[in-house]
């Protein structure tokens, strides 16, 4: 198949999800065009079925907002046309799933069905969807996509409670590449930043308000009193500065360490014992399947789709979003030298139910499904 594939080309994880499922389908033998603003993150190689359009926007003094939506349909007429794509599969509906039902409109006025498939990864739904503004476009452009899917069950169900959705949403969760995630010998760097052989606690983010990063610090405060440990904070993002005064202000010091963003992320989970997700809403959590691809358990929250990913009491336990004494209750037992490798064991084996291998044939199954029913 010829499949054009659209996202935000940059950390956030419905990025890295576009990103790695094209390169996927592009070893599958498929040809892959990105169709994205920048360069794709984890993008940065030569393969010779992946093909990569960039969305330029002319500048002009009118413009306060450039018209990136308008910008991206021409660029999808564009590429649907002149490398004859059969099936665009947009990833986070705003404003993407829109922008692609523009590109089909102007399509069908050349003669050239295209079919589009809209992914919806959670915040599209959950938070920026459901502003008053944006709703009727969402429902819209979800009700006019030729397949629609989520990648929980959760926020299938969050979806159709949200929006007037009449389209049936098929279920795909996200996915990791066992082959990349997975422990490596790191006990150099374990010794660097744990020196005294405490335990190592890590977390990953785009560091916005949603992850709840403060809570992270509560718990960390509370637990090294108890189990010597350390913590280390990957990625960057608006709350940061805040959550390295918090660090600062509870006297954590040299035990709290901000990397900031970092791509080969599996080195640092490779010498994790935990990682923490106490995020307010989360509907898949991919970073914390790349932990447990890793062998390190999770305490996470019990919200949206992350009660599918980290089972209770097997590979690590949910607390309600804020509960800071219940996870550090929670991390205390997992952290206890007789419990902590029968959850390590158990988060690797959960995590090879998403393997790339089982979930990227789910995708082709669902576009030569929707091609059919053209
Ligand atoms: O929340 C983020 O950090 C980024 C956001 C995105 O859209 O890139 O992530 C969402 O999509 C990911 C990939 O499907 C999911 O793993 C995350 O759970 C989801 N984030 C939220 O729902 C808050």
């Amino acid at each position: 198949m010829k499949i054009g594939i659209v996202c935000y080309p940059t950390f956030g994880g419905s990025g890295v999800v576009a990103t790695e499922l094209g390169k996927a389908l592009a070893k599958n033998g498929h040809e892959v065009h990105f169709i994205t603003y920048t360069q794709p993150a984890r993008l940065d190689f030569f393969n010779e079925n992946i093909f990569y359009h960039e969305v330029n926007i002319a500048s002009y003094p009118l413009f306060q907002y450039p018209p990136y939506e308008s910008a991206l349909a021409g660029k999808m007429v564009d590429v649907v046309k002149y490398e004859e794509l059969d099936i665009l599969h947009v990833h986070y509906a705003i404003p993407h799933a829109t922008s692609a039902y523009l590109a089909k409109q102007i399509l069908r006025c050349h003669g050239i069905n295209i079919p589009v498939i809209t992914t919806l990864h959670g915040t599209d739904i959950t938070i920026v969807g459901k502003d008053s503004t944006l709703a009727p476009v969402v429902t819209f452009s979800i009700n006019e996509s030729d397949g629609v899917t989520t990648v929980s069950a959760d926020l299938q169900k969050e979806t159709y409670n949200t929006f007037k959705v009449r389209k049936e949403i098929e279920v795909i969760p996200n996915f990791v590449d066992l082959e990349r995630f997975k422990r490596q010998k790191k006990e150099h760097f374990k010794r660097i930043i744990c020196p005294n052989d405490e335990k190592l606690l890590v977390h990953t983010s785009n560091f916005r308000r949603v992850k709840r990063i403060d809570d992270i610090i509560k718990v960390f405060a509370k637990l090294k009193t108890i189990i010597p440990s350390k913590l280390l904070l990957v990625g960057d993002g608006p709350e940061r500065a805040a959550m390295e005064q918090l660090s600062r202000d509870l006297g954590l010091g040299e035990d709290v360490r901000f990397v900031g963003k970092l791509d080969a992320i599996e080195e640092v989970l490779s010498v994790a014992d935990l990682f923490l997700m106490p995020s307010e809403k989360e509907s898949f959590g991919l970073a914390a399947l790349e932990a447990m691809a890793c062998e390190v358990p999770v305490i996470s929250t019990n919200t949206g789709g992350l009660p599918e990913l980290n089972v209770h009491g097997v590979t690590g336990f949910l607390s309600n979003v804020g509960d800071i004494e219940d996870m550090v209750k929670n991390a205390e037992y997992i952290l206890q030298d007789e419990n902590l490798p029968r959850f390590k064991a158990n988060a690797l084996a959960h995590a090879q139910e998403f393997d790339i291998s089982n979930i990227v044939p789910k995708y082709e199954a669902y576009y030569e499904r929707i091609l059919k029913e053209q």
